[in-house]
């Protein structure tokens, strides 16, 4: 295990010789930067720290139902002699606007599970092969002999479950899973956990789904499936781009399907596509073509042309990704 002794006493240190505190996760926050950032700020609660918490975003819908959420600061200032604290962050320039706040502080902690690109910070408390830096971040308040209130204890939680896809992905360690039993037994709780971050969407959202599904079209044996969104699909919905998030995974949830699109012009003149495979199937190759990328099974683009030209030169290339994998 990452967290040592010595290392829990450093972080401690850190933290009690501070006079002022800010806490930092990356722009458009997930359950494990949101949950880690709002776990940290309940903990300097705790110790009577006085600390903000910054973000380029707000909390997004579904997690606003976390302890603390209500925290979040876009914008502010910040006092000489500042300690920063990141999570779940591996460079400054994913802070995105509040990236000068922290450029300002003193010294710099970074809590993260990220395979370090850049290696910014006084004090690294790092471990690539952790799920979730809400799992490190645990293991770090224990060490630090922290009492995990049950607000704690939620945030925790939903950190590592967001990062493990609800205990999905091969990331799903038996640490994981001991350390999640832990924070059940403080209180977390992951009933309204399990209901906020996937029993519940707003209705623009679900409408979005039934068009989706409705207009979706496949084609090779129903290997490759795709749909498009309209302008006016959206105000139909009353839906805006948020309300895109995780369409395209209906989409690959077809048996099928290798190669799942969703194409998409939220508002005039703003064509983008998300892009998914199943295994070994790279759809990097059909985004940079169109100039964007992502990782082999999840990738994106955005285009300059009408969303009839994208979906025609988005639906060639897959065909094109299929044959040649
Ligand atoms: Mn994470």
């Amino acid at each position: 295990m990452l967290v040592t002794p010595e290392l829990a006493l450093a972080f401690r240190a850190e933290v009690e010789a501070a006079s002022s505190i800010i806490v930092g996760t990356h722009l458009n926050p997930d359950g494990d930067a949101l949950g880690s950032a709002l776990a940290m700020s309940h903990f300097l609660d705790d110790l009577g720290k006085p600390h903000q918490v910054f973000c380029n975003n707000p909390a997004p819908y579904n997690l606003r139902f976390l302890p603390g959420a209500g925290r979040v600061q876009l914008e502010g200032t910040v006092p000489p002699g500042t300690l920063g604290i990141v999570l779940d962050l591996d460079a400054l320039h994913r802070l995105g606007r509040v990236r000068p706040l922290f450029e300002q502080c003193k010294r710099l902690i970074v809590v993260d599970h990220h395979v370090p690109h850049e290696k910014p910070g006084d004090l690294r408390i790092i471990d690539p092969e952790s799920p979730a830096t809400a799992l490190i971040l645990t293991d770090l308040l224990l060490a630090c002999h922290a009492v995990i209130r049950p607000e704690i204890a939620t945030c925790l939680l939903a950190g590592i479950v967001t990062d493990t896809g609800s205990f999905r992905f091969p990331n799903t360690t038996p640490h994981a899973l001991t350390r999640c039993a832990d924070l059940l037994a403080c209180g977390g709780d992951i009933v309204r956990i399990g209901e906020e971050l996937y029993q519940k969407k707003p209705l623009p959202a679900v409408k979005l789904l039934g068009t989706v599904l409705h207009k979706m079209r496949l084609e090779l044996d129903a290997q490759i499936g795709w749909a498009t969104l309209s302008t006016r699909d959206y105000a139909a919905a009353h839906a805006t781009e948020e309300h895109t998030e995780g369409l395209v995974n209906e989409i690959l949830s077809v048996d099928s399907v290798r190669i799942a699109a969703l194409i998409r012009e939220p508002q005039p003149g703003k064509v983008r596509a998300s892009i998914r495979s199943r295994g070994e199937v790279d759809v990097t190759t059909v985004a940079r073509v169109f100039g964007g990328g992502g990782h082999r099974n999840a990738a994106g683009c955005t285009f300059e042309v009408s969303l009839e030209e994208a979906e025609r030169g988005l639906v060639r290339e897959m065909e094109r990704c299929l044959a040649s994998s």
